[in-house]
């Protein structure tokens, strides 16, 4: 296939990869396996990098493949199409579950309850990522969402006593799916009366921290497939509120002006 051998003398068999650990990293090995594509590299970088080689070679029509998820604002901003993943490599939609330490309820019952109630759409969480996409501040970005859907923030508050200056941590990795949750959630938090704190980690320390009780609570675990990993390591330690976003999609992105359609082109 004349596009094929171009698209990977371009991309010098590259495909660009996000945080070593992400879910997604591991999937996209798993893919390679067995799509048998022996010949390609996946590059560990991170989210940011990514989006910066996207745009760089979206800026000169040149071609690319990243590893891509949604919900993402990139896909408002680009002409972007997943490859088909016809061995399901990729897993199917996913939910976005809250995960919280032992012992919160009972310590910080109205943060729990929050954390406990916190749910919203992939057309909310793509909002406040398109916004921080356009340079609003992560901070602006969930207070401009939250003063715009009073009424979804309160079915999240509902019953829940407000807080009195009690700390709350959250921990969350800087995927922008989840810069953007974590600082909604924080942010409805401390208009209840909580002192948030969000730390910046990695994904096994995201994992852990709220295992091992150093931090209170994470909304970013990717369940059943792409933190499947991280989960059963840590489940026993922490506890589970169940989803707080349903419909999400991991896979191979290019954008549309490359003219391959499948994984399998790739081979
Ligand atoms: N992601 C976004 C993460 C989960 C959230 C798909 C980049 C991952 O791959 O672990």
């Amino acid at each position: 296939n004349e596009n094929m051998s171009e698209i990977a003398a371009a991309t010098n068999h590259r495909i660009i990869g996000i945080e070593p650990g992400a879910g997604l990293m591991e999937l996209t090995s798993t893919a390679i396996e067995e799509y048998d594509l022996d010949d390609w590299t996946l590059v560990e970088g991170s989210s940011a990098a990514m989006v910066a080689e996207l745009q760089k070679a979206y800026n000169n029509e040149e071609p690319i493949i990243i590893t891509g998820w949604t919900p993402h604002w990139m896909f408002s901003s680009f002409d972007l199409k997943y490859l088909e993943d016809p061995k399901g490599s990729f897993g199917g939609a996913e939910d976005i579950h809250t995960v919280v330490r032992k012992g919160l309820e009972k310590d910080v019952p109205g943060a729990y309850k929050i954390l406990d109630q916190f749910t919203w759409e992939p057309s909310d969480m793509e909002e406040v990522m398109v916004d921080i996409a356009n340079g609003t501040d992560p901070t602006d970005a969930a207070e401009n969402w939250v003063n715009a859907n009073e009424v979804k923030v309160a079915e999240w508050t509902k019953g829940a006593q407000s807080g009195n200056g009690e700390q709350i941590k959250l921990v969350f990795v800087a995927w922008d799916s989840e810069i953007a949750s974590t600082y909604v959630v924080g942010k409805v938090l401390q208009e209840h009366g909580y002192n948030v704190t969000l730390s910046q980690v990695e994904v096994g320390p995201m994992f852990a921290g709220v295992a091992n009780g150093s931090a209170d609570g994470m909304v970013g675990a990717w369940l059943p497939t792409t933190h499947q990993e991280y989960y059963n390591t840590y489940k026993n330690d922490f506890q589970d509120l169940g989803r707080n976003l349903h419909g999400t999609k991991n896979g191979l992105v290019v954008p549309k002006y490359v003219e391959i359609n499948s994984i399998e082109d790739l081979q």
